[in-house]
């Protein structure tokens, strides 16, 4: 983490008005979204730092209202979740259904020493997310699971590398019927690999499946390396399918790239992951996300990478508690457990800052408070507009409370924060960290 931050520091200033990757205080890879109740729930993998290889321990959730502030619910699951696995925490995608959520995820099964796929369950979609076999649901060697519900309720498991398979799962979502069909990869179905005789189609891993108007859509990393992402469609669930070209090129100094696609709030959003943060590379990704409309005869336009990311939908309200790890972009700091329930922003050192995008203030607010603790003596959260060296709105004294989870609450007076402002949360004090921060609330 070490040398994350320090990047981060240094980085400040040509990233201020980013908005991807959407994380900053982890490297996170393979997203895999999932709409539910108004929110976009985000679960990813998660790059140890310095990695060099897919060094992966366990998975993450975020979630977002807005698409550009997301609030860490930290990891709900990981390799400890499951007695039979050892290494390897892999691209996985959660679905719900039965009013729990069922998280799909690739891992290398301890006694054959073969990838396997397991299945957890939740009855929240931030978990805790429990085993839901005591062991894995198909083993195979392969990877990258996705899990498509039909309209007509049957449910499909897709995954593979090198190879594609599928099976149809039964309505427990935990077990399956018939054996795991092999999905044949023919150049018409998947477009045509030059130079590789062994895996003649560009198909490669990844598949993300979903059906829209009628037609079911798979959509994949293409070829290596460096991977792309490409789409193929077919009339049913189990093909034929027709390789349809290229969604996103090759870019963003990851070699490899996952797909994941939604419509949240009347729009269509791709997500995928790159090396974009300070640090960054092929085992040291994070995970991005880009806008986009489907062309009028249904299919999926060229999507670039951008530091800009999607806009953001609505506005945040400042008037509720707002957690503190709810974050556009933060530097510096990282976020862990918190005694009190959820998250808070820790490690917090003298000049990190966090922005949160799009906050409505109306006719103005007139007082902060905030939720902190610290075993050291504290410091100042400045609470500035626009930019982390934008207009002071006001200035609030954070104590030493005795402990980094005893918490208190701290209040200041606010001046010129009307309308609809991004704020930045500049935290300043003496050397070494110096306190946390669970939430924060303005007051009109
Ligand atoms: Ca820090
Ligand atoms: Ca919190």
């Amino acid at each position: 983490m070490i040398s994350l931050l320090c990047f981060l520091t240094l980085f400040q200033p040509s990233v201020a008005h980013a908005d991807n990757p959407l994380v900053q205080t982890v490297y996170t890879a393979d997203p895999a979204p999932l709409v539910h109740n108004g929110r976009v729930y985000l679960y990813t993998g998660h790059d140890e730092d310095g990695s060099t290889w897919f060094t992966m321990k366990e998975w993450r959730v975020y979630s977002s209202s807005d698409m550009t502030n997301w609030t860490d619910h930290g990891s709900p699951m990981s390799l400890a979740t499951f007695s039979w696995a050892s290494a390897d925490a892999w691209a996985g995608q959660v679905v719900a259904r039965n009013g729990k959520f069922y998280w799909y995820a690739p891992m290398k099964n301890r006694s054959t020493g073969r990838m396997a796929i397991g299945v957890a369950v939740a009855d929240s979609p931030t978990g805790p997310f429990r085993d839901a076999l005591g062991r894995p649901l198909v083993e195979n060697g392969e990877i990258d699971p996705t899990v498509f519900v039909d309209d007509d309720g049957q449910a499909y498991l897709y995954w593979g590398n090198p190879n594609l398979w599928y099976v149809r799962l039964n309505a427990d979502m935990t077990s399956y019927a018939g054996a795991p069909t092999r999905i044949p990869l023919t150049t018409q179905g998947f477009g045509t690999r030059t130079g590789n005789t062994e895996r003649p189609t560009l198909y490669e891993e990844g598949p993300w499946v979903y059906k829209r108007n009628g037609l079911y859509h798979l959509v994949f990393a293409a070829a290596c390396c460096s991977e792309f992402i490409g789409y193929s469609t077919a009339p049913g669930p189990t093909g034929p399918w027709t390789y349809r070209g290229t969604i996103m090129p090759t870019q963003g100094s990851s070699f490899t790239n996952h797909p994941g696609i939604v419509d949240f709030a009347g729009n269509s959003y791709f997500f995928y992951h790159n090396g974009a943060l300070p640090g960054g590379g092929g085992f040291t990704r994070s995970v991005a996300v880009e806008k986009f409309a489907y062309r009028a005869d249904g299919t999926i336009p060229t999507i670039n990478m951008t530091s800009a990311g999607a806009p953001q939908v609505g506005t945040l309200n400042p008037y509720v508690r707002q957690e503190a790890e709810t974050i556009a972009w933060a530097t510096g700091v990282e976020t862990e457990t918190s005694t009190e329930g959820g998250m808070n922003v820790g490690y917090i050192e003298n000049g990190d800052w966090i922005k949160v995008k799009g906050a409505a203030f109306g006719a103005g607010a007139r007082s902060f408070q905030a939720r902190v603790a610290s075993a050291a003596s504290g410091g100042r959260i400045e609470v500035r507009l626009d930019s982390a060296t934008g207009p002071l709105a006001g200035t609030c004294t954070v104590p030493g409370t005795g402990g980094w989870q005893s918490w208190t609450t701290v209040s200041c007076p606010v001046t010129g924060a009307g309308g609809t402002r991004d704020v930045y949360f500049r935290y300043t004090g003496g050397s070494g960290y110096l306190f946390n921060v669970n939430w924060w609330q303005f007051t009109a």
